[in-house]
């Protein structure tokens, strides 16, 4: 690995989104392509949060720091990536469910994701049904996930996956739940097709869901 990508993935792990753009930037302007910069630094540090959080290693804050400079190098990557053709694993939509407002560990299986090679298509919080609905339709995802924090909303993760299936839409996506109240016995009873106990597993689950795991 060259020293900047070394560099890009030390500071992915240690949190410091300040100097990411600058980073990449460099890296770019000597000529290491954008697929490299991804695969080869921010990813590289992408996983090894993964592993130090599964491992309990990394806490929540820690990750959340790692998730932000995350977002500030794709900031700059992004359209480098889309301009190079970057081949994507997947699409991933990802909402919490009507009546939550708790985004943060969808924002951070969102970087999972985007960490692990998916595209990822934000809708937000307090997400009706009927969004979700639209969402599909409009992008095509191969997989929706669905976040809950309140044990009043997690019940609006089965009126969901009823309205997908209403809409005639199930066979088109897996679908992943998660959030605190939820758990992988509930998953089953609403229908979902799996459960991510914290954001690297929702993201492990998207890849195991394309086939990329
Ligand atoms: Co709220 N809140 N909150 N809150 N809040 C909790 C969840 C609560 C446990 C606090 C408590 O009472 N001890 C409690 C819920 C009780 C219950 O239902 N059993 C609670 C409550 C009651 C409320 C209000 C009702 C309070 C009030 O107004 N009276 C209110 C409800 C608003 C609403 O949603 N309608 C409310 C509001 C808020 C704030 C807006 C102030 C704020 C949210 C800000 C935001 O998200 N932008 C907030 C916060 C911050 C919390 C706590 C303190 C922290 C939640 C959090 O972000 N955790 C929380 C208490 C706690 O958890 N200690 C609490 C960090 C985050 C990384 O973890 O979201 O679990 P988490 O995500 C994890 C995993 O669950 C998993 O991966 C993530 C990373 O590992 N995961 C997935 C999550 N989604 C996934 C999806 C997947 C896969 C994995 O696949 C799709």
């Amino acid at each position: 690995m060259s020293k900047l990508l070394e560099k890009m993935s030390t500071a992915i792990l240690e949190g410091e989104a300040e100097k990411m753009p600058n980073l990449v930037k460099k890296a770019l302007a000597e000529g290491t392509s954008a697929k490299e910069v991804l695969e080869n630094g921010l990813l590289v540090g992408m996983q090894e949060v993964g592993v130090r959080f599964r491992a309990g290693d990394m806490f929540v804050p820690e990750v959340l720091m790692s998730a932000e400079a995350m977002q500030a190098a794709m900031v700059v990557l992004r359209p480098e990536l889309a301009a190079s053709g970057h081949k994507q694993i997947g699409k991933v939509v990802l909402g919490t469910v009507k009546g939550d407002l708790h985004d943060i560990g969808k924002n951070l299986v969102g970087m999972m994701c985007e960490g692990a090679g998916f595209e990822v298509v934000d809708i937000g919080f307090n997400v009706e049904p009927e969004n979700f609905i639209e969402a599909i339709k409009n992008h095509q995802p191969e997989v929706i996930g669905m976040s809950a924090m309140l044990t009043t909303t997690m019940r609006a993760m089965g009126h969901t996956i009823k309205a997908i299936e209403e809409a005639g839409l199930r066979d088109r996506v897996k679908i992943m739940v998660g959030g605190a109240p939820v758990d992988a016995e509930f998953a089953k009873r609403i229908g979902a097709d799996g459960y991510g106990s914290n954001a690297p597993a929702g993201a492990e689950l998207a890849q195991k869901f394309v086939g990329a795991a």
